[in-house]
């Protein structure tokens, strides 16, 4: 991402944490404040050169409905979607070309972050990049395109914040909401794996590294 210029705003998640801290949202579910912090600038940075290579799009759901969530992938394979459905590829459908290659802050982030919640030997081999605009915002919905569910996902939140909706195991079951500021990892495993999921409509704003953005990263083990 191009650093950008803003005003600053106020962050309404600015008093999270330090980032020694793990916090148990559930069995399986660990929220590292702040871990992301020292690398963001390197992550993000990262994230501009897959970019260059894989452009962010707007994909196209199996309903016909086209995501507001902007979203591209780095890694052997990439999470994609079309009126025919959802799949993990190893071409970018856009380009015939395969995803670009998982830069190494990145996969060592995510290795970091998943041994601290207890997932050893962690190795991903696809890391979704979503980026909101103010209004983007991703409905509830499970993970499980994923080969091996014991594996677990590690998230990595960038930018602007964000309220994450956190569901249960049936789409029904109450949500809770859980602010995300930037430098945020959590990981997701063990029951907590297959648990409803979405974010509320961004809101606008400005920060610093992304301007007027999210980025959310995702690495997942996907065969
Ligand atoms: C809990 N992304 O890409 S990250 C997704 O902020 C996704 O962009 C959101 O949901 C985002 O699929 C949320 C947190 C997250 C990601 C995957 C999960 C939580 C999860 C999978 C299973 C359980
Ligand atoms: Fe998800």
């Amino acid at each position: 991402m191009r650093a950008e210029r803003c005003a600053a705003t106020p962050d309404l998640f600015a008093a999270a944490a330090d980032a020694q801290d793990t916090v148990p949202l559930e069995p399986g579910a660990v929220v590292l404040p702040g871990l992301a912090l020292p690398q963001a600038e390197q992550l993000l940075h990262d994230v501009a050169g897959v970019l260059a290579q894989a452009p962010l799009r707007h994909l196209v759901t199996p309903g016909g409905y086209t995501m507001s969530v902007a979203m591209s992938n780095c890694g052997p394979l990439g999470w994609t979607s079309d009126i025919t459905g959802y799949r993990y590829t190893a071409t970018d459908p856009l380009s015939g070309r395969p995803w670009p290659a998982l830069p190494a802050a990145m996969a060592t982030l995510a290795r970091q972050a998943a041994a601290r919640a207890g997932f050893d030997g962690f190795t991903p081999d696809a890391c979704l990049i979503n980026q909101y605009s103010a209004g983007a915002r991703l409905s509830l919905h499970q993970d499980r395109d994923e080969h091996d569910l014991r594996q677990p996902i590690v998230s990595v939140s960038l930018g602007l914040p964000a309220v994450f909706l956190w569901g249960g195991a049936r789409r029904s079951a109450p949500v809770r909401r859980i602010p995300l500021s930037h430098g945020d990892v959590v990981v997701w495993g063990g029951p907590a794996r297959l648990h409803y999921h979405g974010v509320l409509a961004l809101k606008g704003g400005c920060h610093p590294l992304t301007g007027e953005h999210r980025i959310n990263l995702t690495f997942r083990c996907a065969s």
